[in-house]
């Protein structure tokens, strides 16, 4: 099964409400790895960049004014199918319906406010990754811990 990355942004709502440590904590306790990991101020251009397939939609100016409204911690996460874990762990995009468990499920009930980004697809966490870090920025290392986590016959 493939090793993949994805990237994960912890949006502003979860930077003001003091959840970042908790979201990190889920994270690391599932398996994932972090390879990469940075607070920033995403600019009107860099919202522009992440989100280039909804700049033309309706909702678009105040996904951007949301976005860019306080710091994000940006996450490398890497792991076998993390793109799909990470995403299951997330929850669906509306936090109201959001199953229990899942991060957006936990804490949101909002949206646009929904605490948490992931990449959809590998090829997205490709772009995705290269928009937010550059390529020394990603680290790669083995954990100890990798006989415990996953079977051989899964790496
Ligand atoms: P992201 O991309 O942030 O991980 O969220 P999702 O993948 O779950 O959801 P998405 O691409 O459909 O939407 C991107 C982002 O826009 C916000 N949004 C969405 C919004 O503010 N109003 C809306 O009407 C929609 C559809 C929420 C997530």
């Amino acid at each position: 099964m493939a090793v993949e990355r994805s990237l994960i942004l912890f949006k502003p709502d979860a930077v003001q409400r003091k959840l970042c440590g908790e979201l990190l904590s889920r994270i690391e306790r599932k398996g994932l790895k972090v390879v990469g990991l940075k607070l920033l101020q995403v600019t009107p251009e860099l919202s522009k960049q992440h989100y280039a397939e909804h700049v033309t939609k309706k909702f678009y100016p105040l996904l951007e004014d949301f976005i860019t409204s306080g710091p994000v911690v940006a996450v490398a996460v890497e792991g076998i199918e993390a793109v799909k874990v990470m995403r299951a762990m997330m929850g669906s995009t509306n936090g109201r319906d959001s199953a229990p468990g899942t991060i957006r499920g936990d804490f949101g009930c909002s949206r646009q406010m929904n605490l948490i980004h992931g990449s959809d697809s590998p090829e997205a966490a490709q772009r995705e990754l290269g928009i937010y870090f550059k390529p020394e920025e990603l680290i790669s290392w083995a954990t100890v811990l990798e006989d415990h986590i996953t079977a051989a016959d899964e790496r």
